[in-house]
């Protein structure tokens, strides 16, 4: 049967990974299946758009390499705010390289990325070495690691063959260290069990999330929070503009902030309600 008709908190159990364990157990927790992307280039407005939306969220989703005045005073207070709210923090690096350099650029450079984000992702595009280099840093740690398995833009090279790829890869990783996917839809029920694989239950994170929208005019596609819930059976729903929005425009910034926060009650709400009624509670 469809993981789709479980609740969050009964699918607990069948992860090995710390990192997935904690992300059902949050959005359990705290009856959100939100996370909010902070795409914005300066540091006191990502701690504020992540203070505005935390009690909201599961989880809060970075691009870390965008912030101008980055430090490492971000990461912690990044991490404060992780442990005070209730949320986890997902970097969204999408690693792509051999597996010595992944593990490098996990681990170490300017922004230290193992140190501070529970959960990662990346393209299986130089092979499943990529996922032996990542889970040589983040295992110890306790992190999880995505695979970009499909992607939201339109005429995007993932999908198809190449995602059915990354289920086998995920399957096959005995670590445990890749605990899910990003995807559009259950793509790990849709591709068969080899001969000796074993059923394995995995995390789906969906972005191309938008209540108000169909696209931003540079290949973005949207979907509404019911679609890709209820209808496409994801596990969580990625939101960016459509929720810190306001801030892209000029004028006064805490009413802004406030519009970022009912923004953030606005999708959970919707992603929670379509959750329910995929699992008729
Ligand atoms: N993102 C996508 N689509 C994808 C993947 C990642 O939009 O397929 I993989 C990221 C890009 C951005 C966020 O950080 O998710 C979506 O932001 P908006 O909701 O503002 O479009």
């Amino acid at each position: 049967s469809s993981v789709a008709s479980k609740t969050y908190a009964s699918r607990v159990a069948s992860f090995a990974n710390p990192a997935a364990k904690l992300l059902l157990e949050t959005m359990e927790r705290k009856k959100t299946n939100l996370c909010v992307s902070v795409d914005v280039t300066k540091k006191a407005d990502l701690l504020q758009v992540v203070e505005s939306v935390g009690a909201d969220v599961c989880m809060v989703k970075t691009h870390i390499d965008i912030v101008e005045d980055f430090d490492l005073d971000l990461t912690e207070k990044l991490s404060a705010l992780s442990t005070q709210h209730d949320f986890m923090i997902f970097e969204d690096r999408k690693f792509a390289d051999i597996g010595n350099t992944v593990s490098l650029q996990y681990s170490s450079g300017v922004h230290k990325i193992a140190s501070w984000s529970h959960i990662t992702n990346a393209h299986l595009v130089p092979g499943p070495g990529i996922i032996t280099g990542l889970a040589e840093v983040g295992q110890p740690l306790g992190r999880g690691l995505l695979l970009l398995a499909e992607m939201s833009s339109k005429g995007n090279l993932a999908g198809g063959e190449y995602g059915q790829k990354c289920v086998q890869a995920a399957r096959n990783d005995t670590t445990g260290f890749t605990c899910g996917f990003i995807a559009m839809d259950r793509i790990d029920e849709k591709v068969a069990l080899q001969p000796g694989q074993e059923h394995k239950d995995f995390l789906v994170l969906t972005p191309g999330v938008g209540l108000d929208a169909k696209g931003d005019g540079k290949g973005q596609q949207y979907r509404t929070p019911d679609e890709v819930i209820r209808q496409s059976g994801c596990d969580v729903i990625i939101v960016g503009r459509g929720i810190y929005g306001a801030l892209l425009k000029d004028g006064d910034k805490s009413e802004a902030f406030r519009n970022v926060q009912e923004q953030a009650a606005r999708y959970r709400k919707a992603g929670w309600e379509a959750y329910l009624q995929r699992t008729q509670q």
